[in-house]
């Protein structure tokens, strides 16, 4: 089995040793241009040009959940498109959206700044009920996320595509459920993929029909939120804060506006990183499933586009 990797910003050598120890019979190899045809490749974010000199590709392996950057290319109609199936990043979705979510309810900013000038203050404690918190993407990363908050008792609702019951956590589907979902939610965690149906959706329309003093947490990507319109409803207040992982220029640019806002909080696109251990022991163990014939799961369909 030959295999080929091609990632970008990403350091080839530890995955290169790591796929040889874990398939010692297979020719794993650094891609280049020109490079010999190959059975697998494990990518992220290739050129074109992989693709166009790669096209006896079987599948080819995203070391991430979201294939918006493999999609935009030209894929051969037989290569299989494979998304890693959580691989150690729901658990840290989880943290991340429950950190942000609680950080934020329970002001932790502001006794931070008491802390800080040694002012011994008490806030009233906030209801949790106040603060539905809806989840867009009950997928993967989203159902976990939905789970997690639950544990902390707050209200918890959740969109998808299709009709879902989840436990504990009040599911809406479809375009025609968008609104009364939004309509209930306070707190917005988008883990959404990027689809043409999905970009922009976070726009003055939607995050207006939030509940006044409403909380965005975007994990997703950030081609779906409007970042003028999110500006504009933190300055009329109908938007209380935001805490933003993902953006539609990374790395977010100097003297981007978000960088210096007070109520918005910037991670650079960490909520949940590729861990290389078990995104490879997934990875292989999907291609000796397909050598055997056998099926897998997270094979893209290139209708829905995720
Ligand atoms: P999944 O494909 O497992 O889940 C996607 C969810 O979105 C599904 O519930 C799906 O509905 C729903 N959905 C898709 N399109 C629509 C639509 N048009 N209307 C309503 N619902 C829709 O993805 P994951 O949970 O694994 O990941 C989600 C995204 O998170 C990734 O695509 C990626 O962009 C992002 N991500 C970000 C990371 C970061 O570090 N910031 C790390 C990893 C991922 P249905 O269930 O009905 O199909
Ligand atoms: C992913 C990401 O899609 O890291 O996995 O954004």
């Amino acid at each position: 089995m030959r295999i080929t990797f091609c990632c970008a910003d990403t350091k080839p050598e530890p995955w290169l040793a790591a796929l040889r120890r874990a398939l010692p019979q297979a020719d794993v190899s650094l891609w280049h241009s020109g490079a010999p045809a190959a059975d697998y490749a494990v990518v992220w974010a290739p050129p074109q040009v992989f693709f166009d000199e790669q096209p006896q590709l079987k599948a080819a392996f995203n070391i991430g959940a979201g294939v918006d950057a493999l999609l935009a290319l030209k894929v051969p109609a037989h290569t299989r498109l494979v998304r890693l199936d959580d691989a150690g990043m729901s658990v840290q979705m989880a943290e991340y959206v429950c950190h942000a979510l609680i950080r934020h309810t329970r002001e932790f900013d502001a006794y931070e700044a008491d802390t800080r000038a040694q002012n011994w203050s008490f806030r009233k404690p906030l209801d949790r009920a106040d603060f539905p918190v809806g989840v867009l993407g009950l997928g993967v990363l989203g159902a976990r996320v939905a789970q997690a908050v639950a544990q902390f008792e707050f209200p918890v609702l959740g969109w998808s595509r299709s009709a879902k019951h989840m436990a504990g956590v009040q599911c809406f589907s479809g375009a025609q459920e968008l609104k009364q979902f939004l309509s209930k939610t306070r707190v917005l965690v988008n883990l959404l993929p990027l689809t043409p149906e999905t970009e922009n959706i976070l726009n003055r329309d939607t995050l207006s029909q939030l509940q006044s003093g409403a909380y965005l947490i975007n994990v997703a990507r950030g081609r779906h939120l409007v970042e003028e319109d999110l500006l504009a409803l933190l300055d009329s207040g109908h938007v209380a804060g935001a805490t933003l992982d993902v953006f539609r220029t990374e790395p977010l640019p100097a003297g981007h506006p978000f960088w210096t806002h007070p109520r918005i909080t910037v991670t650079p696109h960490t909520s949940a990183r590729t861990l290389r251990s078990e995104s490879i022991a997934q990875i292989v163990g999907k291609m000796q499933a397909m050598e055997r014939g056998e099926p897998v799961a997270g094979v893209v369909d290139l209708v829905r586009g995720y």
